[in-house]
C-alpha cells in the first residue's frame, strides 16, 4: 500500500495544550508521523509519496471561506496585537448568548472554536492545508485505481466541523476526502471512524445528507471528549436520516466487545453499498494510550485490517488521533498490514 507523507507536518509545531489547569506538552505532536513514517518504511509497506497541491478549493467544499481565510491569518493577527503567547481560544457564545462574528481576535478564536486545548501558533495553517493535500492525494490514488491508500495525515481532522476547530484538528481530511469521490461522479461514499473520539466534525458536515454514510465507534461522550456529541440517539437529519450512526463504549473496553459494534458498522456500510469508504483511523483505542480508556492491543490491529478488507471497498485511510508514541507506529501501520492480509 501506498503512504502519502509530508515533511510540511511539522510546520504544527505547538509548545502548549491547557490540561488539567496546566499548559502542557500537547500530546499531538510532531514525533508522532515521524514515527509512524518510520514504521512504514522499516516494514516496507509500499512507496511513500509527497502530496500533491490542490489548493484552497477541495477544502472549501467541506469548510467555510471565512473559516479558512481566519485560520489563514490568524497567527499573524495574534501577533499583531502584541499577545505574548500561542494563540488560544478562551471566551464563547454560552445559551442565550449571540452567535455573531467579532471583529476582536480573542472573540473570532471562540467563534470558530469548540475546546481550548488545541492552541495556535506560527505554521499551524500551513501543516493543516498539508495535511488535506496528503488526503486529497491519496483519495486521487484510489480514484485512478489503487485499492487502498494511507494519508499520514498530522494535523488530524475528524473533530473539525465546517466552521470550527478543536481536538488538535483544523480542516477534516476525511470529510475532504469523501467530498472529492462525491465530486468526481462517486455516488456514495461511506466514512467510518475508529478513532477512540467521536468524529463531531464529520457528523455535523454530513449530518442532513443521504450521500454521505457517516459512522463512528467512540468512548461514550458522557465520560469523554467532546463532550457534546456523539451520543447513539443522533441518526441524523432531513435527507441525512438513518445516514449516522454512533456506537458507543464504556472504560476498559477491549476488542472482543469493541469488534461487536464494528460488525455493526460493516454491516450498515453493506448495506449502503458505498462506491467509495474513507476510514478515520485513530490508534487512540489503544490499551496504553494516555488520553483514553480503551483496551485493543497491537495486534488488534491487524484483525482491524483484515476485517476493512472483507469490506471490497476502495479504501482511504486518513490518520487521525494515537498519543503513545512509543506504540503509534506499530498499531498504524499493523492496520495496513492487516488489510494487506498479514494475520
Ligand atoms: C484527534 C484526537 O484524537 N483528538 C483528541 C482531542 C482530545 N482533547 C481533549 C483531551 C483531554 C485530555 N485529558 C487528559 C487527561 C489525562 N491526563
Ligand atoms: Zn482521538
Amino acid at each position: 500500500m501506498k503512504t502519502i507523507f509530508s515533511p510540511l507536518h511539522s510546520r504544527r509545531h505547538v509548545k502548549t495544550e491547557l490540561d488539567g489547569g496546566l499548559l502542557i506538552e500537547p500530546h499531538e505532536k510532531p514525533s508522532r508521523a515521524e514515527t509512524i513514517l518510520a514504521r512504514v518504511k522499516d516494514q516496507a509497506l509500499g512507496e511513500v509519496l509527497p502530496p500533491e497541491e490542490f489548493g484552497l478549493e477541495p477544502i472549501k467544499r467541506v469548510h467555510t471561506a471565512d473559516y479558512v481565510a481566519f485560520l489563514e491569518t490568524c497567527w499573524d493577527e495574534w501577533v499583531a496585537e502584541g499577545k505574548p503567547g500561542e494563540a488560544i481560544p478562551a471566551v464563547w457564545a454560552g445559551r442565550g448568548m449571540r452567535h455573531r462574528l467579532p471583529k476582536d481576535i480573542d472573540g473570532r478564536l471562540g467563534y470558530y472554536s469548540f475546546a481550548a486545548e488545541t492552541s495556535i501558533s506560527d505554521g499551524t495553517f500551513e501543516a493543516a492545508c498539508a495535511s488535506a493535500n496528503v488526503a486529497l492525494t491519496a483519495q486521487r490514488l484510489v480514484a485512478n485505481g489503487e485499492r487502498a491508500a494511507f494519508a499520514l495525515c498530522r494535523p488530524p481532522g475528524h473533530h473539525a466541523h465546517a466552521d470550527l476547530f478543536g481536538g488538535y484538528c483544523f480542516f477534516n481530511n476525511a470529510a475532504i476526502a469523501a467530498q472529492a469521490f462525491r465530486d468526481q461522479g462517486y455516488g456514495r461514499v461511506a466514512i467510518l471512524d475508529v478513532d477512540f473520539h467521536h468524529g463531531n466534525g464529520t457528523q455535523a458536515i454530513f449530518y442532513n445528507r443521504n450521500d454521505v454514510l457517516t459512522i463512528s465507534l467512540h468512548g461514550d461522550p458522557d465520560l469523554v471528549f467532546p463532550h457534546f456529541l456523539g451520543f447513539e440517539d443522533e441518526t441524523g437529519e432531513a435527507d441525512g436520516e438513518g445516514y449516522n450512526l454512533n456506537i458507543v463504549y464504556p472504560p476498559n473496553t477491549p476488542y472482543s466487545i469493541w469488534s461487536q459494534g464494528l460488525e455493526t458498522a460493516c454491516q450498515r456500510i453493506a448495506e449502503f453499498k458505498p462506491d467509495a469508504l474513507v476510514i478515520a483511523l485513530g490508534v487512540d483505542t489503544f490499551e496504553e494510550d494516555p488520553i483514553s480508556f480503551f483496551k485493543l492491543t497491537s495486534d488488534d490491529y491487524l484483525t482491524l485490517g483484515q476485517r476493512l478488507e472483507q469490506l471490497g471497498l476502495p479504501t482511504v485511510f486518513t490518520m487521525e488521533g494515537g498519543y503513545d508514541v512509543d506504540a503509534i507506529g506499530v498499531n498504524a501501520v499493523n492496520v495496513m498490514q492487516g488489510f494487506e492480509g498479514k494475520t
